[in-house]
């Protein structure tokens, strides 16, 4: 039965976070990633994609950001590799998280000793040059990330954003956008009228306590609808549930509708390392688990964790 692993191959005690390191303090409370992972019961298609994954640090080699909401343990790059196999992925997207700030370090030394098996998404000022665009674009980023959620960044005027989405829009990339539900309705139009592919993470942060046909989850389902360029990864259950783990079970119907209903504009990621989880963090083995409960046939799994993301990130 799928779910209830009592799976005794898991990656071993040494996969165990480590603090942040050189002159940083992982924060008091902060939960680390699981240190043994279970293997998926679920056998993930040849050529699956984590399409949402980060690397923290290490903060002796690549600082976290002076501006920063929050200092986590490091996770980097190796363990990203290790957690990779252990889960039958082939490739990653390594998305530029907040405590790195817009500088892509981290995140361009994790692309280029991938062997081209991780694309990035990265943060990138208006100032941003030309040089560092292409630089980028030759480590094998393909987006820029614009974060709305109020607790991890300051906000950046929407004009700045414009400009900057103007900008990579030549390049081919794409803009991820991380926001909440709540805030939709004024993000609503901004939202509508970049000029590239958008992909929303983790589905908009719905309220799972409302009803998956109510005006909220209605409204990003319309502006899924109405505009064939926005993308959506249903990721995140253990971020979004109050039902909680194994199952996630009040999160399923909102992830398995837009699946559903978009099943060529979906992806998924786990999140690793999961930053700011407060009560729980997730079995990695277990949040694989979860895919077939929201993609139900071979046909979407397929779609989901091979031909979508492959089709994005790995164009050229
Ligand atoms: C996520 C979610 C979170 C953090 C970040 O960049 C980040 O710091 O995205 C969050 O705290 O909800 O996707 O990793």
């Amino acid at each position: 039965m799928i779910g209830t692993s009592a799976n005794t191959n898991r990656l071993p005690a040494d996969f165990a976070a480590a603090p942040a390191s050189g002159d940083f303090k992982t924060d008091s409370g902060w939960l680390n990633f699981h240190p043994s992972p279970a293997k998926p019961r679920f056998v993930v298609p040849p050529r699956s994609v984590d399409a949402h994954c980060h690397v923290f640090g290490p903060g002796d080699r690549f600082p976290y950001a002076a501006a920063r909401k929050y200092t986590p343990c490091d996770a980097p790059k190796e363990k990203l590799w290790q957690l990779r196999d252990h889960l039958g992925f082939e490739r990653n997207v390594i998305v530029q998280a907040t405590c790195h700030g817009a500088d892509n370090r981290a995140l361009v030394d994790a692309l280029q000793s991938s062997n081209g098996r991780a694309r990035g998404v990265a943060t990138v000022g208006d100032d941003v040059s030309e040089e560092e665009l292409a630089r980028l674009d030759r480590a094998g980023v393909r987006g820029v990330r614009f974060n709305f959620v109020k607790r991890l960044v300051d906000t950046t005027p929407r004009e700045v954003l414009m400009r900057i989405a103007q900008r990579v829009t030549p390049l081919g990339w794409h803009v991820v956008i991380y926001f909440e539900a709540a805030d939709l309705p004024d993000l609503f139009d901004f939202f509508a009228s970049l000029p590239t592919t958008v992909v929303v993470d983790h589905m908009g942060r719905p309220d799972v306590t409302k009803s998956v046909d109510g005006p909220e989850f209605g409204l990003f389902t319309r502006l899924m609808r109405e505009h064939e360029k926005f993308w959506c990864k249903v990721s995140c259950p253990e971020r979004l549930s109050n039902s909680g783990p194994p199952f996630y079970d009040d999160v399923v119907p909102f992830a398995r509708r837009i699946v559903d209903l978009f099943p060529d504009r979906v992806l998924w990621g786990t999140d690793w390392p999961h930053p700011n989880l407060k009560n729980h963090m997730p079995d990695d083995g277990l949040l694989v688990d979860y895919i077939p409960r929201v993609a139900t046939t071979a046909e979407a799994q397929q779609r989901l964790l091979v031909s979508n993301p492959n089709r994005l990130y790995w164009a050229r």
